[in-house]
């Protein structure tokens, strides 16, 4: 309870910001966009993770004002930088949301962003509550036009079944897979079936959490579409990541 009204307060007070970190188109090697991580900036200047905050605060109202938030600062970071495209995270409540997903056009209109730059992200917890409702509401999102991946795919309680029918555009395969690619041909196994599942399906791939040049050799031999992780970049203030993008060009 204490938590939630700091985060209400610090909200009011301006005490959150975006984080940016960049995705690798795998077989060019240059940059892809980013993925829009939530970073609360704490009055003594410290930083809180969302670890600790986000998984009480999704159970809660207030997640709908915060991703409101966050919404607004990726609305607005696009349409400041036309060249670029970004993923926000959604929250099992804020696929089910309906105030949400009914202004989700029309503020990207307002912010002359074309919904086709802003993608969203869901986890399969959404699709576990309630699968019917779940996937009305992605074809809403898809007929508008936004980009939407399944996040952390492979973990959890996942079931293929779902992807059968289910209207999105991407998968984040989780940096689980990823991790143990170098040293466990079992693992290099998995990660092919998964992307040969995604590619077959006509969907986006993406392997996060590569932290080193010989995963990400792996992943390309292996036909990964996009990479995400520290090998590339961590998450970083607005400032760092378009920095980062200059001197990458
Ligand atoms: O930013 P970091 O890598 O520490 O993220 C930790 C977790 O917090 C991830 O699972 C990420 O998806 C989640 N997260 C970060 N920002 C947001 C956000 O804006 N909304 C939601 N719902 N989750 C977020
Ligand atoms: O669950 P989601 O993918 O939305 O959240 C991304 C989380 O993964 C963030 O906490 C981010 O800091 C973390 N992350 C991103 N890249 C790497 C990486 O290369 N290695 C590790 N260990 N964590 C990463
Ligand atoms: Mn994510
Ligand atoms: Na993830």
């Amino acid at each position: 309870v204490q938590l939630i009204s700091r985060i209400r307060s610090g909200l009011k007070a301006g005490e959150f910001e975006l984080h940016y970190q960049p995705k690798i188109d795998l077989i060019t090697n240059r940059p892809a966009g980013a993925e829009a991580l939530l970073r609360w900036r704490a009055v003594d200047g410290r930083l809180i993770m969302p670890d600790s905050f986000m998984p009480k605060l999704e159970d809660t109202s207030l997640i709908a004002p915060v991703t409101r938030f966050v919404l607004q600062q990726a609305l607005e970071f696009l349409r400041q930088h036309p060249e670029e495209q970004l993923s926000i995270n959604f929250a099992v409540r804020n696929l089910f949301d309906k105030a949400l997903i009914r202004d989700l056009p029309k503020l990207a209109q307002a912010s002359q962003v074309d919904p086709g730059r802003l993608e969203i992200e869901i986890t399969e917890g959404a699709l576990i509550r309630n699968p019917h409702g779940a996937r009305l509401i992605l074809q809403e999102l898809r007929n508008h036009g936004f980009p939407v991946s399944l996040d952390d795919f492979g973990t959890g309680y996942s079931s293929f079944e779902y992807l059968t029918h289910l209207p999105i555009t991407g998968l984040k395969i989780d940096r689980a897979f990823v991790r143990d690619l170098e040293s466990a041909a079992s693992s290099r196994t998995v990660m092919k079936c998964l992307i040969e599942m995604a590619q077959a399906l006509d969907l986006w791939v993406v392997a996060e959490g590569i932290e080193t040049e010989g995963q990400c050799r792996i992943l390309r031999e292996l036909d990964c579409d996009l990479g995400q992780g520290y090998l590339f970049g961590r998450p970083m203030t607005a400032k760092s990541y378009l920095l980062w993008r200059q001197t990458d060009l």
